[in-house]
C-alpha cells in the first residue's frame, strides 16, 4: 500500500477540538454547543405530527388528540409536512438552475461569462429540437437560455429532459401521473395541495412528493448541471486536494461557499490575476489561495482543481483557523452562525445573493452583468484584510489528502472505455462498465450523496460505508458533502484502490481511477440520473433492475428529501441514515418504505445503524444481480 493512509474521523475530530479551543479564546460559538442547547429535540417535530399550516393551531397529534382542529388525522399531517419539505428542496435546486439559465443568457464572446463547451450546447439544442445549423454559438446560447427558462413555466406538456429516461421509466411516470409538468408548477401545486382544506390523503401527497422531486432531478437540477457545463466546461478528471490543510498560512485565504458556480468561477478568475497576486504580495502575503466549502467547492474543484477545505459541518472550522480573510457565500447550506463567528476574527463574511442575506455580513450584490467588477471587489477586500489577521489565533490543521475529481458522465464513459478486453467501445456508451458489472468484477454501484448532520458522527457514516462497499467490489459515485467526506479521508486518491476487493481494484488500476468517483455538487445528482438511464438503455434492462442503489446516510436539508424522491421515482432503492420526519405515521412510513414500490419499482430503507445500512445495500445489490441472472 506504500505510504498511503486514510485520514481517520478521529483525526478530523482532534483538529476540530483544537480549533474550538481557539474559538473559546475569542468567545466564539460553534454548532457543537448549539446542538447541546437544542437537545433533546421536540418529539412532535421529529415524528412530523405537528401541524401549523393554519392559525387555528398549531395542532399536535397525541393518543388523546388524534385529530387536528380541522379533523385531519396524523397520516394527513405527516404526509403534508413531507410534501412541503420536498417542495422546499425542489424549489431551491430549481431556482439554482434558473439562475444558471440567466447566466447563460448573459454569456458573451468577450466575457466575463463565455460558452466553454459549445459541443455540449449544440448537443442539448439538438436534443430539444432547436435548429443549430449556421447559428452563432452565442445566439444559440441565448436561445437555449430562454428555452431553459421556459421549462419553468411551460404551459402544456412535460419537461424536455424527461425524454432522456428509458421508455419504461417514462411510461411509469405517465401511468402513475407523476411525470412533472412545468418546473415551477410542481412546487406551486405542492404548496396548493398542502394548504388548509386541500389534500389530506397520504397517497395523493406522496405521489406529488415524487412528482415534485422528479421536477427537480430531471428538470431544475438537470438544467443547472447541463448549462453550468456549457458555461464553465464539462468536468474531466483533475487533481486536487481536500481538508483544512489546503488553506495556506502565508497566503490570503478566500473561501467560497454555497452552490452557484457563477460567483465562485469569477472569484477564481480574479484570484489568479497577476495584478491581484502582485497586490497580495504588496500586502505581505505570498499569494492567494482560494478553497471551498460545500457544493460551490465541488463545482470549482471539478472544473479547476480548486482545493476543498471541507464540507457542511466544517464551514465554521475554516473561520476558526484564524487564517480566513474572506468567506464568500452565494446560496444554500450557509450557517447564519458565520456572521457572529466572523466578528470574533478578522474574517470578512461576504454575502452576495438577494436570496441568502444574513445579519453580520457585508453584502456585495453579485449579478451576471457586473460579475467581473463584483469578483474583483471581493478579492481586493480579502487582500486588504490580510494585514488585520491576528497571528496568535492562526492554526491550520495539518490535514489534507490528494484527490482526483471531475467524473462527469462524459468523463466516466471515456475513462472506462477500453477497460474490458472484449468490448472496447468506440461510440461512447456505458457498455464497458456494464461488462464489468455483468462479469461480476464490479458487483454494483452506489450513489453516495448528501450532507452532514450532527445527529450522525460527522463524516463517519459516509466514510465507513464507502470503505465497506469498495471492499465488496462496489464502485461508488459521490456528490455533495458525501464526496467531500470521501476526498478528505483520502478515498478519492487513486491509491485507495488498495482498500478495494480484487475486482474493483483491478478496474481502478486498468482505468486509472479512484474507487470513489466525484460526480459533483448536489444538482449534479442529475448526472447520476443520466448515467443510470444510459446504463439501462445500453444493457436493455430497466433502471430498477440494475444493481445500483442510492444512499444519503447523513442528510439534513429539504433538498436531500427532494433528491431522495427523484432517485426513488427513477427506480433506484434509496437508503437513508436519518428519518425524514415521518415516523409519526405508520401509513406514510409504510408507503415510503414499501407501497411506492408498486408505483415506481423502488422504495426507501431507513436504518440508523450504519453497519446494518451497509449490509442492507450489499444485500439489495446481490438480490438484484440474482434476479437478472448475473
Ligand atoms: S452542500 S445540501 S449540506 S450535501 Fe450541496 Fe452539502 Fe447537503 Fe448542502
Amino acid at each position: 500500500m506504500g505510504n498511503f493512509k486514510l485520514t481517520t474521523v478521529e483525526e478530523f475530530e482532534a483538529a476540530t477540538e483544537r480549533l474550538l479551543e481557539t474559538g473559546k479564546k475569542v468567545g466564539a460559538d460553534g454548532w457543537q454547543y448549539r446542538v447541546a442547547n437544542q437537545t433533546p429535540h421536540c418529539k412532535f417535530g421529529e415524528q412530523g405530527v405537528c401541524c401549523r399550516i393554519c392559525s387555528m393551531g398549531p395542532c399536535r397529534i397525541t393518543p388523546k388528540a388524534p385529530r387536528g382542529i380541522c379533523g385531519c388525522d396524523v397520516h394527513g399531517i405527516v404526509a403534508r409536512n413531507y410534501l412541503k419539505f420536498t417542495a422546499g428542496g425542489s424549489a431551491t435546486h430549481s431556482d439554482h438552475g434558473r439562475e444558471i439559465c440567466h447566466t447563460l443568457y448573459n454569456a458573451k464572446p468577450e466575457g466575463p461569462y463565455k460558452v466553454k463547451d459549445p459541443e455540449k450546447l449544440i448537443r442539448i439544442a439538438k436534443e430539444w429540437g432547436v435548429e443549430t445549423e449556421g447559428k452563432d454559438i452565442y445566439d444559440l446560447a441565448h436561445e437555449m437560455a430562454v428555452r431553459g427558462l421556459e421549462e419553468y413555466g411551460k404551459v402544456f406538456g412535460h419537461q424536455n429532459f424527461l425524454k432522456r429516461a428509458p421508455q419504461h421509466t417514462q411510461e411509469i411516470w405517465e401511468r402513475e401521473e407523476i411525470a412533472p409538468r412545468a418546473i415551477d408548477r410542481e412546487v406551486s401545486c405542492s404548496l396548493h395541495m398542502t394548504h388548509m382544506g386541500c389534500s389530506s390523503k397520504p397517497e395523493a401527497l406522496i405521489r406529488q412528493s415524487l412528482r415534485s422531486g422528479l421536477s427537480d432531478g430531471w428538470g431544475g437540477s438537470m438544467a443547472g448541471t447541463e448549462f453550468s457545463d456549457v458555461l464553465f466546461g464539462t468536468p474531466k478528471p483533475i487533481e486536487t486536494e481536500a481538508n483544512l490543510g489546503v488553506m495556506e498560512k502565508e497566503n490570503v485565504n478566500i473561501v467560497v461557499h454555497g452552490h452557484d458556480p457563477s460567483l465562485s468561477e469569477m472569484i477564481c478568475e480574479y484570484a489568479d490575476d497577476p495584478e491581484m497576486i502582485a497586490y497580495a504580495k504588496s500586502k505581505g502575503a505570498k499569494g492567494i489561495t482560494v478553497s471551498g466549502v460545500c457544493c460551490t467547492s465541488n463545482e470549482v474543484a471539478m472544473r479547476r482543481g480548486i482545493p476543498m477545505a471541507g464540507n457542511f459541518l466544517q464551514q465554521e472550522n475554516v473561520v476558526l483557523t484564524g487564517a480566513c480573510e474572506a468567506i464568500v457565500v452565494d446560496v444554500q447550506c450557509i450557517f447564519p452562525a458565520l456572521g457572529p463567528l466572523s466578528k470574533c476574527f478578522h474574517t470578512k463574511f461576504i454575502t452576495t445573493s438577494p436570496i441568502a442575506q444574513m445579519p453580520d455580513s457585508e453584502f456585495i450584490r453579485f449579478n451576471a452583468k457586473t460579475a467581473d467588477e463584483n469578483a474583483k471587489a471581493i478579492v481586493k477586500m480579502a487582500i486588504d484584510n490580510f494585514e488585520n489577521r491576528n497571528p496568535d489565533l492562526v492554526y491550520i490543521p495539518d490535514l489534507k489528502q490528494k484527490a482526483t475529481v471531475g467524473y462527469s458522465v462524459e468523463a466516466i464513459v471515456k475513462t472506462l472505455d477500453g477497460v474490458t478486453n472484449s468490448q472496447v467501445d468506440e461510440t461512447g456508451t456505458t457498455k464497458p462498465l456494464i461488462e464489468c458489472i455483468t462479469s461480476g468484477v464490479i458487483r454494483g454501484a452506489v450513489a453516495m450523496v448528501g450532507c452532514n448532520n450532527p445527529k450522525i458522527r460527522p463524516d463517519h457514516a459516509h466514510i465507513e460505508l464507502m470503505k465497506k462497499l469498495i471492499a465488496n467490489d462496489i464502485i461508488i459515485v459521490a456528490s455533495g458533502c458525501s464526496a467531500q467526506a470521501a476526498a478528505k479521508a483520502g478515498l478519492m486518491d487513486k491509491a485507495a484502490k488498495d482498500l478495494c476487493g480484487a475486482g474493483l481494484k483491478r478496474v481502478c488500476e486498468l482505468a486509472d481511477i479512484p474507487p470513489v468517483l466525484h460526480m459533483g455538487s448536489c444538482v449534479d445528482i442529475s448526472r447520476m440520473m443520466v448515467l443510470v438511464a444510459e446504463l439501462a438503455k445500453d444493457s436493455g434492462l430497466n433502471i430498477s433492475q440494475l444493481p445500483v442503489v442510492g444512499c444519503a446516510p447523513e442528510w439534513m436539508s429539504e433538498k436531500a428529501v427532494s433528491i431522495g424522491n427523484y432517485v426513488v421515482a427513477t427506480g433506484l432503492d434509496t437508503f437513508l441514515g436519518v428519518d425524514p420526519y415521518v415516523s409519526g405515521s405508520t401509513e406514510v412510513a409504510e408507503l415510503l418504505t414499501g407501497g411506492i414500490r408498486e408505483w415506481v419499482e423502488a422504495a426507501y430503507t431507513v436504518e440508523k445503524d450504519i453497519d446494518k445500512l451497509g449490509d442492507a445495500m450489499i444485500a439489495r445489490i446481490e438480490e438484484k444481480r440474482e434476479a437478472i441472472g448475473i
